[in-house]
Formats: structure tokens, C-alpha cells, sequence
């Protein structure tokens, strides 16, 4: 790289741009020692530099950033990421450097339009300047029965896993809108908790242990823990299962620094077929032991109907609820045989 910089100096006319543009690049190198850079075809009457691999911190990020309310139609922001040409299902990919990881971002959702397309005006243009790879997955339960965040993210990992092969998670409330781009939409090998200083919050974590609202997972680490607990119908209880969970295979949430980690909420009531779960702290004090027959393996769900819209997939789902949790007391009943088939009595 350096050999062709200094070649670059050699010739005139575009020098400048050449010259900055592989100043800027050597400069992204040097700080996060990945970037995979290749100058190409350098002459006098053409350079193109491709970037291979996108940066961790790209220079094009802003920092602060403000959330606006979007009052346009989904229409409008279809023309507006017009010039990102998304995948049919809203799959968005960086322009300018290729990115290894793909993400899915699943939404828990029951009538929130507004939210809805706030999250999707929001979004795009924060993550593209992240460098991230992305589809906007909604997860939608009809109304039927009561609201089951956690069921919505098992069943948005399991469907987004059949579109392609997502390595990074993010399940995301559909009211939190991140206020700071070095917050970066991107997995480590731990889990994360993104949001960390929460408007509704006054920007602080209500409690230390507070898991809720934005996490970032690896697909492995949601292997591990089996996803997340599906009995938690109605509100509240599920984030701190989360925390449970991921204390039973050994592993920890790291956040981002607070001043990174920060939303914008809008106020809002509760809502009608979401009320305050009363089986929550009876679920709680057993989650630790329901982890290995109480998640992905057991889910039961139905999808009505996949809408894949140009910047997002809309997926409809349908609970039967007797029907789930006869299924997860079944996975119980048949990995307990299980175990006891392999128990060393019964193999003498
Ligand atoms: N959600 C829906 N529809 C619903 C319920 C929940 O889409 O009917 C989803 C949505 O993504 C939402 C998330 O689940 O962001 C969490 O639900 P929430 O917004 O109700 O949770 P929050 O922690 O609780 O904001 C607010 C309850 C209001 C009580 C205010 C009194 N202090
Ligand atoms: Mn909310």
C-alpha cells in the first residue's frame, strides 16, 4: 500500500485524492489493524480503491445524533433508501466495504404503527453509517392471545435463520431509538446490553441488572441459552430471565460506555392486551432450571404470513398458548427419560 501511495505522489492531476484518500485509509488501518485495503489499477487516468473489509469505527460515524418523529408514509422511506438498493425483505448492505458479519434486527410487535415508523425512519441511516450489514425483522402476534415479547424473539430468530445465515442478533423494543452512533449495532463474542441510559430511565439503568429494551447476541450464544423463556405472557419478567439464563452457561452482558449507550423513548401507555404479568416472579424463581426445555427447543408457533416489504420483513404469527406450554412440559418430560436412559444404573 505504501509502495502504491508513493507512486501516487508521482503523478499529478489526481495526486490530491489519491494521496488522501490512501492518508485516510492507511490512518483507519493503523488504528484497527483489520482493515483489508487494495489499490487497484493505479495510472494516470484511473484509481479505484476497493475496501474489502468494513472497519469496527468507520469515519463515518457522527457520534450524537438526534431523534426526529417521522410523520411520512413507509412509501416515502421506501423512495428515500431507494439509492441503498436493499434486497427484497429490506436485506441492506454497506456501499463502500464489505462487512463479514450479518445481522438481524428482530422486533417483538403488536400494534405500534407509529413507533413502527419511527424505528424504521430512525434506523437505516444510523446503521449504514455503521458499516452494518441488515434486516429489519418484525415479529408480529396476533391478538389472540397476551403479548409474549420473548416468544416474538425465539420466533424471530428461528424465521430469520430460514431467510439466511445471520450471525448477530439484535433484539430491539420497537420505542427505543439510539441517540449515538458509536453505540455500534455490531456482536462480540459476548452477549450485550445496548441500552444502557434510557430517556424513560432519565438516562441511567433503573437497576443494575437491567437487561431490558436493546441486546446484541451471537447466534452461538443464543444456541447456548436456548433462546428465551416462552411462558412470560403479558408484561414484565422476560429481560431479567434473559440475565438468568445467561448466568447458568457462564456468561455475562458487557454494555457500552453510557454516554454511547443511549435512547430516546417516547412516552406511551400500556397497552391493552399486554397487562402486567402476575406469574412473573413464580416464573423467575424456577428459570434457571426450565433453561434447557423451555426455548427454541419447544416453541410452538404458526406464521400466517411473511410480507417481505422493500426496507423490512413483516412476519405474522399465531399463538395457541395451551398448545405451547403442553409442548415445553413434553420437551421436559422427554429429556428427563433421556437423562435417565444415560444414567449409569440403567446402563449396567
Ligand atoms: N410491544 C408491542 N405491542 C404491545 C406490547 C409490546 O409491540 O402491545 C413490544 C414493543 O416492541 C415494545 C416492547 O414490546 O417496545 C416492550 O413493551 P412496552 O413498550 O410496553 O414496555 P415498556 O418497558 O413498558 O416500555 C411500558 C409500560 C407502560 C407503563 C408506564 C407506567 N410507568
Ligand atoms: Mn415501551
Amino acid at each position: 500500500m505504501l509502495q502504491s501511495t508513493s507512486r501516487g505522489i508521482q503523478i499529478s492531476g489526481a495526486f490530491i485524492i489519491i494521496s488522501m484518500s490512501s492518508v485516510m485509509i492507511y490512518w483507519n488501518s493503523y488504528q484497527t489493524k483489520s482493515a483489508d485495503i487494495t489499490i487497484v489499477n493505479l495510472t494516470r487516468q484511473t484509481t479505484e480503491i476497493s475496501i474489502k473489509t468494513c472497519l469496527k469505527n468507520p469515519p463515518s460515524l457522527v457520534g450524537h445524533f438526534v431523534f426526529h418523529h417521522f410523520n411520512g408514509t413507509l412509501e416515502d422511506l421506501n423512495n428515500k433508501y431507494q439509492k441503498y438498493k436493499p434486497e427484497l425483505g429490506g436485506k441492506f448492505k454497506p456501499l463502500e466495504c464489505q462487512e463479514r458479519e450479518k445481522l438481524a434486527i428482530i422486533i417483538p410487535y403488536r400494534d405500534r404503527q407509529r413507533h413502527l415508523m419511527d424505528f424504521l425512519s430512525h434506523m437505516p441511516p444510523m446503521l449504514l453509517r455503521q458499516r452494518v450489514e441488515f434486516t429489519i425483522f418484525v415479529i408480529e402476534q396476533d391478538p389472540q392471545e397476551k403479548f409474549n415479547r420473548a416468544l416474538m424473539m425465539n420466533v424471530g430468530y428461528l424465521e430469520a435463520l430460514k431467510q439466511d445465515n445471520y450471525s448477530c442478533f439484535i433484539f430491539h423494543d420497537v420505542d427505543m431509538y439510539p441517540i449515538n452512533d458509536n453505540n455500534i449495532y455490531k456482536c462480540s463474542t459476548s452477549p450485550r446490553h445496548l441500552a444502557v441510559a434510557v430517556e424513560k430511565w432519565k438516562f441511567r439503568l433503573p437497576f443494575r441488572g437491567y437487561y431490558g429494551g436493546v441486546v446484541a447476541y451471537p447466534k452461538a450464544v443464543i444456541e447456548k441459552t436456548n433462546g428465551f423463556s416462552n411462558f412470560y405472557f403479558g408484561w414484565g419478567g422476560e429481560d431479567d430471565d434473559l440475565g438468568a439464563r445467561l448466568a447458568v452457561v457462564g456468561l455475562k452482558f458487557v454494555r457500552p460506555a453510557a454516554v454511547y449507550g443511549r435512547y430516546a423513548t417516547p412516552v406511551h401507555g400500556k397497552d391493552k392486551g399486554n397487562p402486567v404479568s402476575k406469574d412473573r416472579f413464580r416464573l423467575l424463581g424456577n428459570a434457571k432450571s426450565r433453561i434447557w426445555y423451555d426455548g427454541l427447543n419447544s416453541v410452538v408457533y404458526n406464521v400466517s404470513k411473511i410480507e417481505k416489504k422493500k426496507i423490512y420483513t413483516h412476519i405474522h404469527i399465531t399463538v395457541d398458548r395451551q398448545k405451547l406450554e403442553e409442548n415445553v412440559k413434553l420437551k421436559n418430560i422427554e429429556l428427563e427419560m433421556q437423562h435417565l436412559k444415560s444414567s449409569p444404573i440403567n446402563k449396567q
